[in-house]
C-alpha cells in the first residue's frame, strides 16, 4: 500500500500522510509502533522485484543483466554471454546487493521450446514480472511486437531497447562527415517506424551500449525501470543500485538522496519510540545505534570511500576532512555531533514537527533532535560525496589528457 507519503516542502516543513501508521495505531495500539517503524526501515530489503528481459538471441540480454548488476561477464554469478546462445527456460539472476531483485533472462519466442506466442504466454508466467525489457541489436521482430501487445493488455510496463550503439558509433566515426547525434536520431527513427504505434511515448525506446553504461540512454533506462515500479519496489531497487551507476549519474545519485531523505522521519520516529537510554553529555535520549546505522547507510549509498582506504588517501585534504566529519561510528562521536542540536534550535524543531507524529512519539525531545541531526548528517554526507565525485571526474579528465598527449 502506498499510503505512507512524505513530502518535503520548500519552507523546510514536512507534510506527512500517515494513513498506514494511523491504521497500525488503530489496529494494534501504540505498543506496536516501534516494531512497525523498524520493519518499515528494513522493508526495502524484502520487497520482491522481477524484471523480465527478452528479445532475440544475441541481442545483448545477458550482457545487460550483467551491466545493470555491475558484474563483469566472467564474474561469479554473471549471466553467460555468448554469440550463439539460446536460453531454454526462464533463468533468474539476483542483484548482487539484494537477492530479492531478480532479472529474468527469458527464452525468445520462436525458439524450439516456445515456437509461438501462445505457447510462450502459456509457459512463461508473464503475471509475475513487474516490468518487461524487450531487446534487439538490429530490428524488433514481429514476435517482439506481439509480446508487447500482450503485456500492454495486462497493463504492465514494457520498454524497447536497441543495444550495441557503441558499434554503430565506431563504424560511423570512420566516415569523414561523422555526426553522432544525427546517427542516433536515424537509429531512433528507424526503431520507432519498426514499432509502429506500439509505444505510448517515444521515451520508452532506449538506445544503449551494455559495454558503456555511462553513455547514451543506459542511465535513462535505469531511471525508467525504477519509475515503472511501485513505491517500495522503487525504494528497494534505488538503494540496491551499485557504486558505478551512482557515480556516473547525478540522476541516480539524487534519487538515492531522495530515498534516504524519505526515511529520516521514520528513523526519527523509531528512535523516539525506542526504550530510551540517555546518552552522557546530551540532555535528551536517542537511539544511537539506529542513527549510526542509518548514517552508515548514507555513506555506503552515496559512495563515500572507507576512511584509510587507498581511494580515501588519494583525496584532497579538504575532501578527506569532509569524509572524516561524517565518519562517526561510536555513541561518543555521535554525542559530540548532536550536542549543538540539543540547544534551543532543536527544541523549536520539536514543537514544529511534533503535531505531525501525534500519538506515536513518547519522547518529543528525541524525535526533533534526531530529525534535525539526520537532516544535517545526510546533507554533510551528500556534500562530501559530491566532492569525492568531482575529484574522480577531474582525475579521469586529467588521465584522458595524459593519454592524448
Ligand atoms: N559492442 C557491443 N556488444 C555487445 C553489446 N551487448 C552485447 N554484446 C555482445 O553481443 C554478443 C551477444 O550478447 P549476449 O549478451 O550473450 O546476448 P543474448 O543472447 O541476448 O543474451 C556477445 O558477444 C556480447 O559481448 C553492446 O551493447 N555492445
Ligand atoms: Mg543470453
Amino acid at each position: 500500500m502506498d499510503d505512507f507519503s512524505i513530502e518535503f516542502l520548500d519552507d523546510g516543513w514536512v507534510k506527512i500522510e500517515m494513513k498506514e501508521l494511523q491504521r497500525e495505531i488503530d489496529e494494534s495500539g501504540v505498543s506496536n509502533i516501534e516494531e512497525f517503524l523498524r520493519k518499515r526501515l528494513e522493508r526495502w530489503r524484502e520487497v520482491e522485484v522481477n524484471i523480465a528481459v527478452t528479445g532475440d538471441s544475441g541481442a545483448g540480454k545477458s550482457s545487460f543483466i550483467n551491466a545493470i548488476r555491475e558484474l563483469k561477464d566472467d564474474d561469479q554469478g554473471a549471466a553467460e554471454v555468448k554469440v550463439t546462445e539460446c536460453t531454454k527456460v526462464p533463468t533468474a539472476y539476483d542483484h548482487p546487493t539484494n537477492p530479492k531483485i531478480k532479472f529474468w533472462d527469458l527464452p525468445g519466442i520462436g525458439t524450439p521450446n516456445y515456437p509461438d506466442l501462445e505457447t510462450y504466454v502459456q509457459r512463461v508466467e508473464l503475471e509475475k514480472y513487474h516490468a518487461f525489457l524487450i531487446f534487439t541489436a538490429t530490428r524488433f521482430t514481429e514476435n517482439d511486437r506481439k509480446l508487447a501487445v500482450k503485456i500492454r493488455a495486462m497493463q504492465k510496463k514494457f520498454f524497447f531497447i536497441r543495444t550495441k550503439i557503441d558499434e554503430n558509433v565506431r563504424a560511423e566515426s570512420r566516415k569523414r562527415s561523422f555526426d553522432e547525434n544525427a546517427m542516433l536520431a536515424t537509429i531512433r527513427r528507424d526503431c520507432l517506424e519498426n514499432l509502429g504505434d506500439l509505444l505510448s511515448q517515444e521515451e520508452d525506446l532506449f538506445l544503449i551500449s551494455n559495454h558503456e553504461p555511462n553513455k547514451w540512454d543506459f542511465v535513462r533506462l535505469t531511471a525508467a525501470i525504477l519509475d515503472a515500479l511501485t513505491r517500495y519496489q522503487r525504494e528497494s531497487m534505488t538503494l540496491s543500485l551499485g557504486k558505478a551507476i551512482t557515480r556516473s549519474s547525478t540522476e541516480v545519485f539524487q534519487r538515492k538522496v531522495d530515498v534516504l531523505k524519505g526515511r529520516i522521519l521514520i528513523v526519527s520516529a523509531a528512535s523516539a519510540t525506542a526504550a530510551l537510554v540517555p546518552i552522557p553529555g546530551l540532555s535528551f535520549a536517542v537511539d544511537a545505534a539506529l542513527i549510526l546505522k542509518e548514517l552508515s547507510l548514507y555513506r555506503s549509498q552515496l559512495g563515500l570511500p572507507e576512511i584509510g582506504s587507498a581511494e580515501f588517501t588519494r583525496l584532497h585534504l579538504a575532501t578527506r576532512e569532509k569524509v572524516v566529519k561524517v565518519g562517526l561510528t561510536t555513541t561518543a562521536q555521535l554525542s559530540g555531533f548532536l550536542a549543538p542540536y540539543a540547544a534551543e534550535a532543536a527544541v523549536e524543531e520539536v514543537t514544529r514537527y511534533l503535531p505531525f507524529i501525534g500519538l506515536a512519539v513518547a519522547s518529543g525531545m528525541s524525535f526533533g533532535a534526531t530529525y534535525y541531526a539526520l537532516c544535517r548528517l545526510l546533507g554533510a554526507v551528500e556534500q562530501a560525496a559530491l566532492c569525492v565525485l568531482r575529484e574522480a571526474a577531474e582525475k579521469t579528465a586529467a588521465d584522458f589528457e595524459l593519454d592524448i598527449d
